[in-house]
């Protein structure tokens, strides 16, 4: 009898990678089922995004008499809470929040890694129904296990992350996580409410034939930058060149969608903001981390994302993310 293959769920996923290494404590296979359990929360509330005005407008009171919240304050509480009551999480920083927040119970103070997050990146786009998600870089605590959580937990170089991951609430929604033993993509059954393992070990293509950027500010970027994206246009046989442009303003949509197809993600600097748009801690390191793991690279055009030394919880970067061919030309036209 063809019997078919299991396919394993989060959970049971992270079991088994538990059950794999010696002398694991399973706390982080614990941590990402309580960020699995606070994004299926997230994933209903996006859902019904489109019903918030017959449902009762942001900040009133709705049918059911429950206080309506913006999306994003919702899905930064849902993480929270989520890792405030899990066995694994020492403390939290968000894009939503001025400070990080150490958690101050005993339970807490006895973990290990501490969870730096943007809740819902591209919220701008929720009102138009495109694709949002959620990014997560989670780090092994440098403090004392027992003491509160200190801001040097939380401004660690992205090297030091031992897992990253995102969400993408789109078409379907997929949890995607990468710890250095490889990039796994989860998809959201809605049959049975669990995210299954539908892309095994995810590698970024080498050769990839989609760059991502925001062309209204091409006057904005450095000399450079624009030279790198007019060789994008060209027609060229050695690189296959002219390569298609796609930008949806999610970041979460576009790295996924150039992680799965191959293709450059560029968020630079420009003449008003030379820093550029993106946190470092919460939507650069994490995404650097997967896209490192999975064989492509990221930079700020000087150095890689993962060796900055961060000296501020919100402080921003110019990004270059994707394929490892596309960002050596990238490199060689910045080293010029
Ligand atoms: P947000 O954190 O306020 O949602 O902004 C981040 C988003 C990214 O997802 C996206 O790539 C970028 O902003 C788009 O910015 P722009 O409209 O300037 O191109
Ligand atoms: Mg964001």
């Amino acid at each position: 009898m063809n019997i078919s293959r299991k396919v394993l769920t989060l959970d049971e996923y992270t079991i088994q990678q538990v059950r794999q290494i010696p002398n694991a404590t399973g706390e982080l296979s614990a941590l990402l089922r309580d960020i699995g359990l606070a994004a299926k929360r997230v994933n209903v509330e996006v859902n019904k995004a489109g019903l918030v005005d017959i449902l009762g407008d942001v900040g009133s009171v709705n049918v059911q008499g429950e206080d309506v919240k913006k999306l994003d304050v919702f899905a930064n509480d849902q993480f929270t809470g989520v890792l405030q009551h899990g066995v694994s999480c020492a403390g939290i920083a968000s894009e939503e929040l001025d400070n990080y927040v150490p958690f101050d119970d005993s339970e807490s103070k006895k973990s290990k890694y501490v969870c730096l997050f943007d809740p819902l990146d591209g919220s701008a786009n929720i009102d138009v129904n495109v694709s949002i998600g959620t990014i997560f870089g989670v780090y092994r605590r440098v403090s004392a296990k027992g003491s509160i959580a200190t801001k040097e937990d939380f401004l660690q170089k992205g090297t030091q992350q031992v897992a990253a991951g995102y969400i993408v609430y789109g078409s379907s929604t997929m949890l995607v996580y990468g710890t250095r033993r490889g990039v796994n993509g989860f998809t959201l059954d809605p049959s049975i409410g669990e995210f299954s393992l539908s892309h095994p070990d995810i590698k970024c293509p080498p050769a990839g034939k989609m760059y991502s950027v925001n062309h209204g500010n091409f006057f904005q970027y450095d000399k450079k930058v624009q030279s790198y994206i007019n060789i994008c246009q060209k027609k060229d046989k050695s690189t296959g060149g002219p390569y298609t442009q796609r930008y949806i303003g999610s970041m979460v949509a576009d790295v996924h969608r150039n992680l799965i197809k191959g293709g450059i993600f560029m968020y630079p600097g420009t003449l008003d903001k030379p820093k550029g748009k993106l946190r470092l801690l919460y939507e650069c390191n994490p995404f650097a981390f997967i896209v490192t793991v999975a064989g492509g690279k990221a930079t700020n055009g000087i150095q890689r994302i993962l060796d900055i030394q961060p000296t501020e919880l919100h402080q921003r970067t110019p990004l270059f993310i994707g394929s490892k061919n596309m960002m050596e030309e990238l490199e060689a036209e910045l080293a010029k």
